[in-house]
């Protein structure tokens, strides 16, 4: 058994499967605090987790076009300068057991708990990369990344991202190896992980064994062949793949975690809180977030109860947000909605039947949630 030399995890992370092992935190957990510990943080893994020896661990950088590698040890990238984010990583599939409703479809039956909002101290990949000789002026096109875990046909872990987000100083990506203050845990990448802020998790490349600076894309399952967004029409008989661009960037999402679906809710002097996240990709920020219990006849505006002070395009933190809504006198039941807008003013599509795609990424409609009243 290939996984037979996993981890341990904390009992109260909810498994979607379990070898590979993939759970996420519960949601009422989630918006406890601002800062996910480690140990609740969720977990995606496509692959067993691979047992890495820090002391003779060595991460090599190849240019495309130079016949020489620039490779290194743990000790001497942990000598470059440190740099430290603190962002949120959310996986594509995040939200699909919503989507599922529509149509079935293939993936993982995440709930909206496959994220998560951590510090990250590391290297920044650009002077990785300038130490191999490329500067961010030189004409590639993508940054590759393999990583340790392998399929049983030896074939790796790996995924891309574009050279300018690589290389440029305000794109923030970390090669991290520590996770809010401690070596990152094994589940998370140990010794060192990518860190791609603002992009989705599928290209924050864990247990990084290498980094190919290229004119192409990462040819790898998950990069090509995977984590792309789709029509609702395009069903598995007329999917191509090579239509659609590989995702990046998340579009703006919110969850409500507090009340959960089917819940009973106590009012408070008539009123009921709702506690959530939101967050957008690109390092967008999010500006407000509303919720209605009413299907939108009447709005009521979240407090931003917590939020990074970055300005966007590096706000790459989540905001946890809250609100104190009025129920009227007698009633049983409640749908409550949220929905958030980010600094560029976009915001969430209203329901999952015009965004339903056959892989169930990008599940970002409106968050629904019905409750009973006490
Ligand atoms: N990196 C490697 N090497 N192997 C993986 O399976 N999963 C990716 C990404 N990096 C993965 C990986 C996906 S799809 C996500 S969503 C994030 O890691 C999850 O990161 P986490 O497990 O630390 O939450
Ligand atoms: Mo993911």
């Amino acid at each position: 058994d290939p996984y037979s030399t996993d981890p341990k995890r904390h009992p109260v992370l909810h498994p979607a499967s379990v070898k590979p092992f993939n759970a996420e935190t519960p949601p009422f957990l989630l918006v406890q605090q601002f800062i996910t510990p480690n140990e609740l943080f969720y977990v995606r893994n496509h692959l067993p987790v691979p047992k890495v020896d820090p002391e003779t661990y060595e991460l090599e950088i190849e240019i495309e076009g130079k016949n020489k590698t620039l490779s290194l040890t743990l000790d001497e990238l942990k000598k470059l300068p440190r740099h430290t984010i603190t962002a949120t990583i959310m996986c594509a599939g995040n939200r699909r057991s919503e989507m599922t409703k529509v149509k079935p479809v293939k993936g993982l039956s995440w709930g909206a708990a496959a994220v998560g909002n951590a510090t990250w101290t590391g290297v920044r990949l650009r002077d990785v990369l300038a130490l191999a000789g490329v500067d961010e002026d030189a004409a590639f096109k993508h940054v590759q990344f393999e990583g340790l875990d392998f399929d049983p046909t030896g074939k790796t872990y790996g995924a891309s991202i574009p050279f300018w987000k690589a290389a440029s100083k305000r794109g923030d990506v970390i090669l991290a190896f520590e996770m809010n203050g401690v070596p990152i845990p094994r589940d998370h990448g140990f010794p060192v992980r990518v860190i791609v802020p603002g992009t989705v998790g599928a290209r924050n490349v864990k247990w990084l064994a290498r980094i190919i600076v290229s004119e192409k894309e990462s040819d790898s399952h998950w990069q090509q062949n995977d984590y792309k967004g789709f029509s609702p029409s395009t069903d598995w008989d007329t999917v191509d793949f090579t239509k659609s661009p590989a995702i990046q960037e998340l579009p703006v999402i919110s969850a409500i975690c507090q009340p959960s679906e089917g819940q009973t809710v106590q009012t408070d002097d008539g009123h009921i809180l709702v506690k959530g996240y939101a967050w957008s990709g690109g390092g967008q920020k999010i500006v407000r977030v509303d919720v209605t219990l009413d299907e939108g006849d009447t709005w009521h505006v979240a407090n931003l109860d917590h939020q990074d002070t970055a300005e966007p395009p590096q706000h790459w933190s989540w905001t946890l947000w809250s609100a104190r809504i009025p129920v009227k006198p007698g009633t049983k039941t409640v749908q409550i909605w949220a929905k958030a807008v980010d600094s560029c003013y976009n915001t969430q599509p209203e329901s999952f039947k015009n965004i339903w795609n056959l892989r169930g990424v990008l599940s970002n409609a409106y968050h629904r949630v019905t409750v009973k009243l006490q």
